[in-house]
């Protein structure tokens, strides 16, 4: 093992060009190798002084999700041995469902991976996944070949995905030196293939630790060998063991017979030791959901099953109160009558999706508003959400356009799918007895002009021995022939 001097030492001795080459990201390397390093030192650490730990599986939820919302879950998974064949497990409880947005992430990096549902049970095969979640690798390096150097010394790659990848213009830089090779124009690994490169620029160091690092054509990392030397002078060589593993540590390296464009021997793995895999994805409650729920997670895999402790937690569910009042109850044609319709939540969890309606009587005709007026004396309006113990209110005006026997107007509301939750109320107005003359505003007359009048008399309960008192205003002399 190197400490950070004899490293930085190394780096300093070698071609200062190189390091043009790469602009910063040999430093940055260097810091992850050495982190990968210590974290090596760590693992070893806990290898030596604790007992084997088998893997372990938890399952997070929020601590309460609400009818009809939908809430962020998560399967986390820490392997302790290489496994094959994963698969995760989830029941879910009656009332739930899958909302989708599954993903996976291994490293750091996510891939979207649906599940298949059966009955009440969500399965998630993640080998397929998994594949197409790891990267080239540098599978192999003969930094000693038998005999000279020059010109035999070789690397190999390997392509454990399920894609091919073109590669042209990726480059390789040694670690000791410096010095990079590019890969030429047209090279393309297949599928599950290896590319064997040959080290072009001068030698690649034997008794020293060295390390080879592949860069893709925009000058990012792909994979990073361990630290190595090889002062055997013959057919032996480091290579990954089994082959492809790539768990950015020393232990994925063997030193052994080379197998140049083959495999390197051993069974692949979809996750390896000390890998942490998390399994992301979002569940909504129905309007059936009962108050509590509980969770079953397992992961299933080459050895064995890993079940994660069962959670049990709450589930909110709102409960809307819908009022709404006019004004005035007494009405007569003409009045403009202010509405207040009232949206309360009084239950323990939110709302989702509210919708509400107001049908007027046909005697009434909806004037100011801010909200857009549909056609048949209807408003409708909508809120995304309402949370616990939110108020929401809305106003708006009507006119009495006829006059009528009576005036029942209708509001609902509703929310959640389904809807989970429906209120319908019914405000019933009566007509009143008015007497009005028209036009009642200031307007202008010439001497001589006619000023016509209109006197209604809408008398909903019916009248006996009915009579109109109108007082005529000074300067106008009555005129029976008027309209
Ligand atoms: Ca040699
Ligand atoms: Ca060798
Ligand atoms: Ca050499
Ligand atoms: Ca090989």
């Amino acid at each position: 093992m190197k400490s950070l001097m004899s490293i930085k030492s190394d780096w300093e001795g070698g071609n200062s060009g190189a390091h043009r080459d790469i602009d910063g990201t040999f430093w940055k390397n260097y810091f992850s190798k050495l982190l990968r390093f210590s974290l090596t030192v760590v693992l070893l650490l806990q290898l030596i002084l604790l007992p084997a730990l088998s893997s372990s599986l938890s399952f997070s939820a929020p601590s309460k999700i609400d009818i009809s919302g939908e809430g962020a879950y998560e399967m986390n998974f820490a392997c302790s041995e290489d496994a094959l064949g994963l698969s995760a497990l989830l029941q879910i409880p009656d009332g739930f469902d899958y909302a989708g947005d599954a993903k996976i992430i291994l490293d750091g990096m996510p891939s979207t991976c649906e599940p298949s549902q059966t009955g009440r049970s969500l399965e998630w095969d993640l080998s397929g996944v998994l594949l197409s979640c790891q990267h080239i690798v540098v599978n192999e390096w003969e930094q000693n070949p038998e005999g000279t150097d020059g010109g035999k010394e070789w690397i190999e790659l390997y392509n454990p995905t399920s894609r091919e990848i073109d590669i042209s213009g990726w480059k390789l830089v040694d670690g000791y030196y410096g010095k990079t090779v590019y890969i030429p124009p047209g090279t393309v690994i297949g599928a599950d293939g290896y590319q064997l490169l040959s080290w072009t620029n001068g030698s690649l160091i034997n008794s020293n630790l060295d390390c080879i690092l592949l860069l893709d054509a925009e000058g990012r990392e792909v994979d990073l060998t361990s630290y190595a030397k090889d002062e055997k002078n013959n057919n032996l060589c480091w290579a990954r063991y089994a082959n492809g593993r790539d768990t950015d540590g020393d232990p994925d390296w063997r030193f052994q017979v080379a197998t140049p464009g083959l495999s390197n021997g051993g069974i692949s793995s979809d996750i390896y030791t000390g890998e942490s895999l998390h399994l992301m994805f979002n569940l909504s409650a129905g309007c059936g959901a009962p108050s509590q729920a509980s969770f079953f997670a397992e992961m299933l895999s080459s050895v064995g099953k890993t079940s994660a402790p069962a959670v049990t937690f709450e589930v909110g569910r709102a409960n809307l109160s819908l009022s709404a009042w006019p004004d005035r109850f007494d009405i007569a044609r003409g009045d403009e009558i202010t509405w207040t319709v009232l949206l309360e939540n009084d239950g323990n969890g939110a709302a989702y999706g509210v919708s509400v309606n107001a049908t007027m009587h046909q005697g009434l005709q909806i004037a100011a508003t801010d909200s857009p007026n549909s056609p048949n004396n209807v408003l409708n309006w909508s809120y995304a959400s309402l949370a616990p113990g939110q108020r929401e209110q809305v106003t708006f005006k009507a006119e009495v356009a006829s006059i009528q026997g009576s005036y029942s107007s209708l509001f609902q509301a509703g929310w959640g799918p389904g809807p989970c939750q429906e209120m319908d109320l019914v405000c019933m107005q009566s007509p009143r007895t008015a007497i009005q003359k028209l036009p009642d505003q200031p307007r202008s007359l010439a001497v001589g002009g006619l000023a016509g009048f209109e006197i209604h008399a809408d008398l909903p309960g019916g009248a006996r021995e009915l009579w109109i008192n109108d007082t005529i205003p000074r300067g106008l002399i009555y005129n029976q022939k008027g309209n």
